[in-house]
């Protein structure tokens, strides 16, 4: 795996891909996903980058808090706090993660069916 490679996160972090921003602090980056599967879908990334989500909260579990306080501001700003919403982090094949730069995808603004099957 080219750990070395940019991913695609690093260069929207960067500045160098064009991202519809939704937040930013010292550690994370919350940007609206491209392809979005609720009205409400923004993804969370941790400025460092890390392949999933074990090897975030093995390495760096402060850093993954961040990333999990981050995915609530995010949802107070698309005021989604009340109505609820879903935070998911695909690891590797059978889930579909396509971007190996640890990401919570944020759902919400309507109900959202169950998925997995
Ligand atoms: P995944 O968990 O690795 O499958 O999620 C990657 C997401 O990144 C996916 O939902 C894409 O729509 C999204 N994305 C994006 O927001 N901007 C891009 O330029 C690309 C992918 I490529």
């Amino acid at each position: 795996m080219g750990d070395s490679a940019e991913t695609l996160f690093e260069r929207i972090i960067g500045g160098e891909i064009p991202a519809d921003v939704v937040y930013q602090d010292e550690t994370t980056f919350a940007f609206r996903d491209i392809r979005p599967q609720a009205k409400v879908h923004v993804l969370v990334v941790p400025k460092t980058r890390y392949r999933n989500l074990g090897e975030l909260a093995a390495a760096d579990p402060r850093l993954l808090a961040d990333v999990a306080r981050t995915a609530r501001k995010v949802a107070e700003i698309e005021g989604v706090l009340e109505s609820g919403y879903r935070v998911v982090f695909n690891t590797d094949g059978d889930a579909g993660q396509t971007v190996f730069h640890v990401h919570a995808h944020v759902l919400g603004g309507e109900p959202l069916g169950f998925f997995g099957a």
